[in-house]
């Protein structure tokens, strides 16, 4: 179960953010109402949500689950793999050194939140253009020392991890073609996503409910299907600048 979540309002100038999309011009009032949207659902999972204020200069700095990896017993700070983000990890430390220990993802090592999936107390640390195997194996010496089983899943393309694998609860994994038979995942029930609707992977189990991106009626179906319950969320903008519903905050 999880208590918290910290996000982070998008700023005026998200649209600056990398992107690889072409999915049109994102819209600073639609971000904005999509954003609350997903705090309010957040909310209504009985979360405390902390909304940190819009970092300037930082236009991806909303997607606050990439700068730092939060256990129930430390907080990790990261070190993110975009030249352009690392500026954004150190604004993460204060407010989450008032719940946690912190320590640090030292460099060389690369790593981004996207990259880490967690099912219980098994890790999954997506290598990456942004998580190098330093990176990796520097979180996987801090958790395995709170008893975590850390396992390193070279991707298969896409951004990071959770852009194609995600853990829904019950033992599941939804996730994309290109990860359906990693040996790693061997042990988990799984969801496929069809291709056509890979973005719907990226799909957040908070406290028994799935946030999960609206328009993909078929991974919706799937879920049903399997009796898992959830709610639908507005993803355009997201979706434009590359990020997904696990991105825009840190759970714990
Ligand atoms: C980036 O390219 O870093 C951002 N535009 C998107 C980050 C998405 N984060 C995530 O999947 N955890």
């Amino acid at each position: 179960m999880f208590n918290h979540a910290i996000t982070r309002k998008p700023g005026r100038d998200f649209a600056k953010g990398l992107t690889t999309s072409d999915l049109g011009e994102p819209d600073y009032a639609r971000i904005c109402q999509q954003h609350q949207a997903y705090i309010k659902a957040l909310q209504s999972q009985g979360l405390y949500v902390t909304v940190l204020e819009a970092l300037p200069g930082y236009p991806d700095a909303y997607f606050v689950e990439d700068v730092a990896v939060v256990t129930g017993e430390v907080a990790v700070i990261t070190a993110p793999g975009a030249e352009a983000r690392k500026g954004e990890a150190e604004h993460i430390v204060a407010v989450l050194a008032t719940y946690r220990p912190i320590t640090r993802i030292q460099p060389p090592g690369t790593l981004d939140g996207g990259d880490v999936m967690m099912a219980e107390k098994r890790c999954y640390i997506g290598l990456s253009e942004r998580t190098n195997e330093d990176g990796a194996a520097q979180l996987g010496q801090i958790l395995r020392a709170y008893g975590y089983k850390c396992t390193a899943v070279p991707l298969a393309g896409g951004l990071h991890l959770k852009s194609d694998v995600n853990y829904i609860g019950r033992n599941t994994l939804l996730l994309t073609e290109p990860m359906f038979n990693v040996q790693a995942f061997d042990g988990f029930d799984k969801i496929l996503v069809d291709e056509e609707e890979a973005y719907a992977a990226n799909t957040l189990l908070v406290n028994g409910r799935l946030l999960t991106p609206q328009g993909f009626p078929r991974t919706k179906a799937k879920l049903l299907q399997a009796g898992f319950q959830i709610v639908e969320m507005e993803t355009s903008e997201l979706q434009k600048m590359d990020g997904g519903l696990s991105c825009m905050s840190l759970r714990f």
